[in-house]
């Protein structure tokens, strides 16, 4: 996906123009995938950008931070508000917003902790993550022959940025055999998630998505979807899943920050249900677009306004 430049990047502290915003080739995270990143999205809302869940994502930026024993330079207030006046800063209504806390220059060698621990947050538009087709009709999945990382290899739970060359793989073996993305198995061989995206199936009206324990990220895009499948009327079971479950669902979709709420529509070359967007999922859908534009009053707190 190509990045449009903005006018800003705020790196350690400042807002620095998009073209100055350079790091040195001995960055430790360059050469070891020592960092942690967060992926954040601001909707235009009727009172102005909006972002979305804003302190839970920084709340995970800390506490993935603190797995791999990286001590953040900053709150996570100050985080907060440097996300907020990026956002302000480049005049985006809608926008991506990606902070990365990272090892810098300084030192070489597997030892990490000798090195600096640099911040930087981008911000740049992002459309709909797998098209604008797959956002209304479903997107095309396999799965892939890439296991999803064993969490006692890499901790799940955290978003280091090393961890991503795992789905990296994953996404090129997908494309390259004409898919739009991939479903991931867990070491156990039970479906984990996608490449960047929490799953969620539904069968006999049941709506079933992969436990923490399958080795999955705790989206913040899976607890929100759960919460309004909750307040809709569903049932949400966390349950370990197995390839069949998915050839076999009436409805299946993604969730994720940068995916939204993604349809399936078919896996394996198998068709999903009646092969498109299904009506649960739709209605799921359309709740999360309001929430996150500041439509819904029940979810007003998720919306938090620069
Ligand atoms: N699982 C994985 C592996 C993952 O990377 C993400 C987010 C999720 C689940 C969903 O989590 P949440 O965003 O909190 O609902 N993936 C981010 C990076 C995507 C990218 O291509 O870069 C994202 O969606 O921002």
């Amino acid at each position: 996906m190509p990045v449009e430049p903005v006018a800003k990047i705020w790196m350690d502290g400042e807002l620095v123009d998009w073209n100055d915003a350079k790091i040195h080739v001995l960055t430790h995270a360059l050469h070891y995938g020592t960092g942690v990143f967060e992926g954040i999205r601001a909707y235009e809302t009727k009172r102005g950008p909006g972002i979305f869940r804003l302190t839970d994502h920084i709340q995970r930026l800390q506490q993935s931070a603190g797995v791999y024993m990286m001590e953040m330079p900053y709150t996570v207030e100050e985080l907060i508000e440097a996300c907020k006046d990026l956002v302000r800063a480049n005049g985006l209504e809608s926008c991506y917003v990606r902070p990365v806390v990272y090892r810098g220059y300084g030192e070489m060698g597997l030892l990490p902790l000798g090195a600096p621990v640099n911040v930087f947050i981008v911000s740049w538009r992002w459309g709909t993550y797998l098209g604008e087709d797959a956002l209304n009709n479903g997107a095309r999945l396999m799965i892939s022959s890439w296991r999803r990382i064993d969490s006692n290899a890499l901790p799940s739970g955290a978003k280091g940025t090393g961890q991503y060359v795992n789905s990296s793989l994953a996404k090129i073996e997908a494309l390259k055999g004409g898919y739009d993305d991939a479903i991931m198995l867990g070491p156990d061989g039970s479906i984990a998630e996608g490449t960047g995206e929490n799953l969620f199936l539904l069968r006999d009206g049941l709506i079933f998505t992969p436990p923490r324990s399958a080795g999955v990220l705790m989206g913040i895009t899976r607890d929100s979807v759960i919460r309004i499948a909750r307040d809709l009327g569903y049932d949400v079971v966390e349950q370990k899943l197995l390839r069949s479950d998915i050839y076999t669902a009436d409805e299946c979709f993604f969730t994720g920050t940068a995916a939204e709420v993604t349809p399936i529509r078919e896996v394996d070359d198998r068709t999903i249900g009646s092969g498109t967007r299904g009506p649960v999922t739709k209605e799921i859908q359309e709740t999360f677009f309001g929430a996150v534009k500041g439509e819904i009053d029940r979810y007003a707190s998720w919306v938090e306004l620069v």
